[in-house]
């Protein structure tokens, strides 16, 4: 039997695809996701992106690889395990430490991951010549259909990639090439009836199974999110300090996904049950160094200190009172109102009254004046 220059490409991805350390590697074509310009559209028209405007920007190229580059014949989808070896949703019940979402307690999977399709995509050229392009996360490509279209999985009612080998746990990045590869058979859905990703959505996230509505996402309140994280998602994002697993973490096929190899994407110890009060202290220097070569420098400190706040105004942890007190004296605005609201559920109503009726005078900015105003229900006390 004659093995023709595709197979022996094919091979040769393989190959190259488990060397690096990927879990999962599979073709598709440019044209295999008809239904996703429709629903991107429908997604933006809703507005569910938010204030993600780079989405809305680039819809046509996102939802149509051959818009983005019309030289591409054939796209290698590649994904990476980086499933967890304990239950991330174990940190929720301790107040007092910061939950960090499971992908941001490794190495920014963007370095990790980029740098591998990069060897990858050369070995191809050297190959097969012709052009490629690698794109993790950040350029306008859907990944997580093109995703199911190659077969590496299906898109879960939580809308992420679910594979039956690797549960929720995948990074996914491609390689666009002009070189003709035979395409995988796409795979189908296996959500069933089940609906536990989203019955535990925090803040009611999913308006319909496979729709997400990003706003009120606590990993887009938290990550994407400029601003001051709206009221009513306060108390519901808890300690959640960097984006939010749960709809993964209780998904039934993670029970076939092992852990990440630890060579791969090893998650930073220090980065597992970090103490609030530890981080309300970090200031720019110490955050960046702290964060070094973590997604989480990527939002930069205030509003990283922000998102803290929220967890200490959760904690009922009055022993942070006084570090929470001085963020009230900072620069920025983001900061001094997240400090308003975690005092205003650290501190009594009298405590409260009195600083509120001295430090509310001085303050100059609108929103962080409207803090001191909005005084939200106070249901956790550390009297
Ligand atoms: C924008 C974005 C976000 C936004 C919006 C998320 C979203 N679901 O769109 C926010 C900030 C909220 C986010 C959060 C997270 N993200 Co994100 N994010 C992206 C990004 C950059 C684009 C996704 C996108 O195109 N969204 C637009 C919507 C319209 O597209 P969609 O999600 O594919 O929506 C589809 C479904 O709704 C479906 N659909 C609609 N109606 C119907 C009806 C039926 C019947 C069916 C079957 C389908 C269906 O069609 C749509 C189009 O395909 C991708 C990287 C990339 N370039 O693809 C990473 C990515 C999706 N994120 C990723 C991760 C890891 C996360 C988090 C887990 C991080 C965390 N722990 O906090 C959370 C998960 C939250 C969640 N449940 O989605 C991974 C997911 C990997 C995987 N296994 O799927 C990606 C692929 C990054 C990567 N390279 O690995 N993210």
């Amino acid at each position: 039997m004659r093995t023709s220059t595709s197979d022996k490409l094919r091979a040769l991805i393989d190959a190259e695809a488990r060397r690096a350390g990927f879990d999962a590697v599979a073709v598709t074509r440019p044209d295999a996701i008809p239904l996703a310009p429709a629903r991107l559209a429908e997604f933006v028209a809703d507005g569910f992106h938010g204030s993600m405007e780079w989405i809305a920007e680039t819809v046509q190229r996102r939802a149509e690889p051959s818009t983005l580059w019309p030289e591409v014949r054939s796209i290698i989808v590649l994904a990476m395990n980086y499933g967890s070896d304990h239950d991330p949703r174990g940190i929720l019940e301790k107040r007092d430490r910061g939950a960090i979402s499971v992908y941001a307690q490794n190495r920014d999977y963007h370095d990790v991951m980029k740098g591998r399709l990069k060897e990858i995509a050369g070995k191809i050229v050297a190959r097969a010549g012709g052009d490629v392009k690698v794109f993790v996360d950040t350029a306008p490509v859907m990944e997580k259909p093109l995703a199911e279209a190659a077969g590496i999985g299906w898109q879960g009612k939580h809308t992420n990639l679910v594979s039956r080998a690797h549960g929720s746990w995948l990074f996914l990045g491609t390689i666009f090439t002009t070189a003709e590869l035979e395409p995988d058979k796409a795979e189908i859905d296996h959500c069933g009836s089940c609906r536990a990703c989203l019955d535990v959505c925090p803040t009611d996230a999913f308006p319909a199974p496979y729709r997400l509505d990003a706003r009120r996402c606590i990993s887009y309140l938290t990550i994407e999110n400029k601003g001051p994280i709206p009221h009513e998602f306060r108390e519901k994002i808890g300690n959640r300090i960097y984006g939010c697993d749960d709809c993964l973490a209780v998904c039934p096929w993670n029970k076939f996904a092992s852990a990440a190899s630890e060579a791969k994407l090893a998650a930073r110890a220090d980065l597992r049950e970090p103490p609030l009060s530890q981080l309300l202290l970090l200031d720019d220097a110490a955050f960046r160094a702290f964060f070094s070569g973590s997604p989480v420098k990527r939002i930069g400190r205030d509003r990283f200190i922000r998102n803290v706040l929220i967890a200490a105004g959760n904690s009922g942890d009055a022993s942070l009172t006084p570090i929470v007190r001085g963020l009230l004296n900072e620069a920025s605005p983001l900061v001094r109102g997240a400090a308003i609201w975690a005092l205003s559920r650290l501190l009594s109503d009298r405590e409260f009254g009195d600083l509120a009726a001295t430090a509310s005078k001085t303050e100059t900015d609108a929103v962080v004046q409207e803090e001191w105003l909005a005084a939200p229900a106070r249901s956790v006390k550390a009297d």
